[in-house]
C-alpha cells in the first residue's frame, strides 16, 4: 500500500538495435539518478534467470529450436511473470530502468517475415503490461553500430533481420506516444546527458501523468 506521501516511481524503458549502447546507457542512468537520491533498479529483458527465461536463453544461443509464435509468445511471458514486482517497485516509490520490453518483443518476431506473424499480432500479448513513462529509442546507423564490432553467434544477430528490425522499430514507434529518440552515434557521455534530460523532465511530471498506466492496443 501506498502512503500519501510517496511520490510513485517511474518506468523507463531504454530500446534500440544491436549495440546502439542500451545496456552501457542504463547503467550510466541507474548511477545517475541514485546519486540524485532517487531508489532505483535496474532490469533487463530477456530474464534469462528463470525457467521461461531458460527457454529463451537456449533458443537465442541456438541450442533448441521453437516454433516462431511459441518463442513470441515466452519472450511476452518472460514479461508477464515479472509485471507484478514493476507495479510494486514503482508504487513504493522505485523508479524502475528496463533494458528493452515489449517493443523489441514485436518488432523481433515480426522481422522474421512469417505471414501469420506480423506487427499488429505481435503486439497483443503485451497489452495490460505496465506502460513505460517513457522509451528511449537509442537510434544509430548500420555504420555506426558496425564501428562497435561484428555481429555475435546469437539468432538475429546478422544483417537481414537487423535491417527488417530497424524498419519495424520506426513504423512501431511512429504508433505509440511517450517514445523519445536518442541520437546514439554520439559518444557514451554526450548520449548519457542527452537521456538524463529526458528522464529528468518525465520525472518531473510524474504528479501530472498519474498512476502507473498500461499497454494499450496499438494505434492505427
Ligand atoms: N529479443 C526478442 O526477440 N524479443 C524480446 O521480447 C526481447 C528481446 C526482450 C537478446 O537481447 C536478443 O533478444 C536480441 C533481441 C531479442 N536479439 N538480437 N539481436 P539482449 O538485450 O540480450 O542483447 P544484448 O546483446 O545485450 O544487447 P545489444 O543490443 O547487443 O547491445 P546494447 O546493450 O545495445 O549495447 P552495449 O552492450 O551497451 O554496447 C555494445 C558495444 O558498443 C560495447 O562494446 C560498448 O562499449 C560500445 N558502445 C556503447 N555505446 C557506445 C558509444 N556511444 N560510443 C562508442 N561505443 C559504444
Ligand atoms: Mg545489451
Amino acid at each position: 500500500s501506498q502512503s500519501a506521501s510517496t511520490r510513485r516511481g517511474a518506468l523507463i524503458v531504454v530500446e534500440g538495435l544491436d549495440r546502439a549502447g542500451k545496456s552501457s546507457q542504463c547503467e550510466m542512468l541507474r548511477e545517475y539518478l541514485s546519486k540524485g537520491g532517487n531508489a532505483v533498479k535496474y532490469i533487463r529483458f530477456p530474464d534469462r534467470t528463470t525457467p521461461i527465461g531458460q527457454l529463451i536463453d537456449s533458443y537465442l544461443r541456438g541450442s533448441a529450436n521453437q516454433d516462431d509464435h511459441s518463442i513470441h509468445l515466452l519472450f511476452s511471458a518472460n514479461r508477464w511473470e515479472l509485471a507484478k514486482s514493476i507495479e510494486q517497485d514503482i508504487a513504493s516509490g522505485t523508479t524502475v530502468i528496463v533494458d528493452r520490453y515489449s517493443y523489441s518483443g514485436a518488432v523481433y518476431s515480426a522481422a522474421k517475415g512469417n505471414p501469420t506473424l506480423s506487427l499488429d499480432w505481435a503486439w497483443l500479448p503485451e497489452i495490460g503490461l505496465p506502460r513505460p513513462d517513457i522509451c528511449l529509442f537509442l537510434s544509430i546507423s548500420a555504420e555506426e553500430a558496425a564501428k562497435r564490432g561484428g555481429y555475435g553467434a546469437e539468432r538475429y544477430e546478422n544483417e537481414t533481420m537487423q535491417t527488417r528490425v530497424r524498419e519495424l522499430f520506426r513504423s512501431l514507434f511512429g504508433r505509440q506516444e511517450d517514445i523519445a529518440v536518442i541520437d546514439a552515434g554520439k559518444s557514451l557521455e554526450e548520449v548519457s546527458i542527452d537521456i538524463q534530460s529526458v528522464v529528468a523532465d518525465c520525472i518531473g511530471r510524474l504528479d501530472a501523468t498519474g498512476p502507473l498506466r498500461t499497454l494499450g492496443p496499438l494505434a492505427k
